[in-house]
């Protein structure tokens, strides 16, 4: 790292010495910046990236809500507004026991370039909470989803911040949040983005992130004249982007053989066929069951349950490429070791920092076309501005409308990684290519603001 980068790192680390998964989005975007400080002296002269690592406001709140046996339960809730350089704040929520201040800010930060990519003009936050959705009754998330917005609406707003879904957060509960809000605040409006199709929701926006990657993979592919049709792929998780990432690449001709959840890993050698795919999402999104039942309803598929932090054998299988689309940290150096041994060509980051910095690295060193998660799964927050657009104008567009507009903003983001990859990094590294493409125009944002 060069004197001022490694600078800001040091201070991070010492100023929130347990946020490990913040200091890793900050370093691997840090070694990004080193490649450009030198020449650019106003970052250096107004402190952008000093500004930059830290959240223009946190916001921490308690959450009480009652469950079904009447017992009073509390959580703790949080929103994270990192950035409004480029207009509101914007970002998921995430529901999940792992959630903490640590990983509320690792996703704000990441947030902010991914968002940028898009070209559309949305700040970036994270919000979330410790509560875990699993096991509870929809009167149960209901209760907690009211309470968790009795707090946040002071905090949001259509020109504030909006909140999206993530891990946990899908349709059930952006529609419980949406309607609490509406009634506090007696106002229908787009505070929200991945709502119901019936009160403002965009078509597509389920499908955004899961399309938008593939979509994002393909050009990649298709400028190493490589192509996805005929390959075989591996998809971990099976929530909301792995499934909509399993359907385009099926649509694109492409084999998956896996899925997963933090319980365990299918593999399906035959591969997850449209019809296979119907009744995950039914198992998943319907009956909220575990992915092992997948194991049992066909034959000829292993389950493979997990066991401990080492190497995760999904990442063990042979294929052409992989796409993680569960969580942070999925692939440690070791499942990297085994992807790299086995011959994968591209690595496309559908879940947010899914492989650790030792991994990124390994697959950049050995040649792996790695499409970084603030690129690769810009569609769902890009499906999101949209649905921000069709609010503001209070009209609808159509599947079509939405799919063409997603394909051009993908595009879009290749093309900007890209160049800027090749104008300041290596070709091909689309690591150094996102982060300095969705940099600059927050930088010049910022510059031109003042100091704020
Ligand atoms: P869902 O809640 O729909 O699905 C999450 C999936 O990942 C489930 O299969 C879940 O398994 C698994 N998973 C979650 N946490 C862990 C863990 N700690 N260990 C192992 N498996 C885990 O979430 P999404 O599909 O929306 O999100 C997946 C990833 O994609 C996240 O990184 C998210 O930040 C990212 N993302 C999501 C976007 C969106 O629009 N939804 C947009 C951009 C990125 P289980 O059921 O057992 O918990
Ligand atoms: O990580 C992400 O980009 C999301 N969870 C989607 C955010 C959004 O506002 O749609």
């Amino acid at each position: 790292m060069n004197q001022l980068t490694e600078q800001i790192y040091q201070r991070v680390c010492r100023l929130d010495p347990d946020q490990k998964e913040f200091q890793q989005a900050v370093y691997t975007f840090l070694l990004s910046m080193d490649r450009i400080v030198d020449e650019l002296p106003e970052v250096t002269y107004h402190k952008v990236i000093e500004r930059m690592v830290e959240p223009e406001r946190a916001i921490i709140f308690r959450v009480p809500w009652m469950d079904d046996e009447g017992r009073l339960q509390i959580n703790r809730g949080f929103r994270v507004q990192q950035s409004s350089a480029l207009g509101p704040y914007k970002g998921g929520l995430r529901f999940h026991p792992s959630v903490n201040l640590s990983i509320m800010k690792f996703l704000a930060f990441e947030q902010v370039f991914k968002n940028s990519l898009t070209g559309l003009p949305m700040g970036g936050g994270k919000g979330g909470s410790d509560f875990d959705p699993k096991g509870k009754s929809d009167a149960e998330v209901m209760r907690f989803c009211q309470s968790f917005m009795n707090e946040l609406f002071r905090h949001i707003g259509p020109d504030t911040d909006v909140p999206a879904g993530d891990i946990g957060v899908g349709g059930r509960e952006v529609g419980f949040l949406f309607g609490q809000y509406k009634k506090i605040t007696n106002s229908f409006t787009g505070v929200l983005t991945g709502k119901g199709q019936s009160f403002g929701g965009s078509l597509i926006r389920p499908e955004a992130t899961g399309y938008g990657l593939v979509y994002f993979c393909n050009e990649i592919l298709a400028g190493e004249g490589r192509k996805l049709e005929g390959s075989t792929c591996l998809v971990s998780g099976s929530g909301n982007v792995a499934q909509f990432t399993v359907e385009k690449l099926n649509a694109f001709g492409a084999k998956v053989v896996t899925l997963s959840d933090s319980s365990g890993m299918i593999y399906d050698e035959e591969g997850i066929t449209p019809e296979k795919l119907a009744y995950v999402k039914q198992l998943k999104n319907v009956k909220r069951g575990r992915i092992s039942e997948y194991a049992e309803k066909y034959k000829g598929v292993t389950y493979v349950p997990r066991t401990g932090n080492g190497a995760n054998p999904i990442w063990d299988i042979k294929a052409d490429y992989a796409f993680p689309c569960a969580t942070q940290n999925e692939i440690n150096a070791e499942d990297a070791a085994n992807l790299v041994k086995n011959g994968i060509k591209l690595v496309g980051e559908g879940a947010n920092m899914p492989c650790a910095a030792e991994a990124e690295r390994l697959f950049l060193d050995k040649g792996v076309l790695l499409a970084p998660s603030k690129a690769a799964n810009a569609g769902g927050v890009a499906v999101s501005g949209l649905e921000m657009s069709q609010n503001s104008m209070r009209l609808k567009w159509t599947s079509q409308e939405v799919d063409q507009r997603l394909q051009n903003i993908m595009k879009g983001i290749y093309e900007s990684a890209k160049s800027a990859a090749d104008r300041y990094s290596e070709h091909n590294n689309f690591v150094d290519g996102a982060n300095i493409a969705g940099f600059l125009k927050v930088a010049d944002a910022m510059i031109a603001q003042g100091y704020v």
